[in-house]
């Protein structure tokens, strides 16, 4: 539903003067609090704190400027800034894997509308490199890899140098991977729309002392229906240090024998990943640090917040944490419909060695310690009913008045201060079981060219 803003007050009609007077005192009364004031909700909190006949009065007449200010989303979705060092345009797929390889440092690469038919891969190792679609629109400038599983050139777009950032693009048809870091530091995926790749969508691979400070952002990674084989992540990061994974949509990450392969996979010796406010739509499997086939020491740290996982098609767990220690999973949502035969709970930390917290979570299924795991689990909600949610066919979690048992029910936690929105926390008296903080503002924070879900009206 569009947010409407609030309607402007009409002014009392001066008949007088003196009140002509009287007002403009009131204006310059109004002005000098305004300024005073801090900006933003301290404004209500002054009222709040005791000036209130001051401010009341003024408000009567003032209503925009002392409007209270609703608590509003962040956009963490923001266009990139335009280059700021030499830019080079290309348009044809020759000339953008030589400039990949050849342009000076800290050249961006600007990519002119249309579909690349890639003949080898591009190989972005320049430092400081950028690539990116001309127009911003990821939906204009498509690098099509050829076919999944092709065996003839590995990855759409390969990164061997640091600080490379690719964005703006669609990228599809991947013999194996859309992007394979190479172990460098610091690259930026952002504004992106990954889709059908023979193997993983993402690949980080271990290399020197890994890949750290990495950013995916504000994309889209989706099968049409399934990878090709039962070998696939959205993301499988080996290696990987300080990765931020946030806004970004997954969709159908599965595979033809349904294998547990979850769709955002940091492991191998990872640490300290943040996961957030990502939806993930119908993935078989959901968010995993570390995993059953390694042994101790696969993941230490991190973060999974503010996700939201909806499965309608047959699933596994939709977050685990195997072989992984000094992590917390808090305030995330999810609808699971349709599990796995013999699945009865929806997150899991597995083995002795698993230690860390499980904290305001809203699930349909439980979350458990399995083979001897050893969990904190503080305040989660795991009967969670579908009429809690806005509108749960089309994945949309945020919160219905109905899930009183949700609503205002979380406790503070200073790793999470806002939610899948953006909303800061809490709204209300207190922080939300889940990923939504209930009663937010409208949100469009500009997901490229895919809006994201809006905050719905709240019935
Ligand atoms: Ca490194
Ligand atoms: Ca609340
Ligand atoms: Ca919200």
């Amino acid at each position: 539903m569009k947010h409407s803003p609030t309607p402007a007050r009409s002014f009392p009609r001066l008949r007088r003067p003196a009140s002509i007077i009287c007002v403009g005192l009131l204006l310059l009364v109004a002005l000098l609090v305004t300024l005073a004031a801090p900006p933003g909700p301290d404004i209500v909190g002054a009222q709040r704190r005791g000036d209130a006949t001051t401010l009341d009065a003024v408000a009567v007449y003032l209503p925009i400027v002392l409007k209270p200010t609703p608590a509003s989303a962040a956009n963490h979705c923001s266009a990139l800034p335009p280059p700021t060092g030499p830019t080079v345009t290309v348009s044809t797929e020759a000339e953008l894997r030589d400039q990949a390889a050849n342009a000076a440092p800290g050249t961006a690469i600007l990519v002119a509308p249309g579909v690349y038919n890639l003949q080898a891969a591009v190989w972005a190792t320049v430092d400081g490199i950028t690539i990116r679609g001309a127009t911003g629109n990821r939906d204009d400038v498509i690098l099509d890899g050829g076919g999944m599983l092709t065996w003839s050139h590995t990855h759409v777009i390969a990164i061997n140098a640091d600080d490379v950032t690719v964005a703006d693009l669609t990228i599809r048809n991947g013999d194996e991977h859309g992007i394979s870091v190479q172990g460098r530091d610091r690259p930026v995926l952002y504004n992106l729309h990954i889709i059908d790749t023979g193997y993983q969508l993402v690949k980080v691979n271990p290399a020197g002392d890994g890949s750290e400070d990495g950013l995916l952002a504000c994309s889209t990674l989706e099968y049409t229906t399934t990878a090709p084989e039962d070998y696939t992540n959205g993301i499988s990061a080996h290696d990987a240090h300080r990765w931020t994974v946030r806004d970004n949509e997954w969709r159908r990450i599965r595979t033809p024998g349904n294998v547990p392969a979850p769709a955002i996979l940091f492991w191998s010796g990872s640490s300290d990943t943040v996961v957030e406010r990502n939806l993930l739509v119908d993935c078989y499997q959901g968010i995993a640090f570390g995993n059953a086939s390694h042994g101790p020491g696969d993941h230490s740290g991190g973060v999974v917040r503010n996700n939201m996982i909806y499965a309608e098609e047959l699933h596994d767990t939709a977050i685990e944490m195997v072989h992984a220690t000094g992590w917390l999973v808090a305030n995330n949502t999810a609808l699971l419909l349709n599990p796995a035969a013999g699945l009865s709970w929806g997150m899991e930390a597995r083995f002795a060695d698993s230690v860390g917290t499980f904290a305001y979570n809203l699930t349909t299924l439980d979350i458990i310690n399995r083979d001897g795991a050893g969990a904190t689990l503080t305040g989660n909600v795991t009967d969670a009913a579908a009429g809690w949610f806005v509108n749960p066919a089309a994945a949309d979690l945020h919160l219905r008045s109905a899930a009183a048992a949700a609503i205002d029910q979380a406790g503070a936690l200073s790793q999470v201060t806002d939610d899948f929105d953006g909303d800061p926390r809490p709204i209300g008296t207190a922080p939300d079981v889940g990923a939504d903080e209930y009663g937010g503002t409208a949100v469009s924070d500009g997901w490229g060219a895919a809006p994201r879900i809006s905050e719905h009206a709240q019935p």
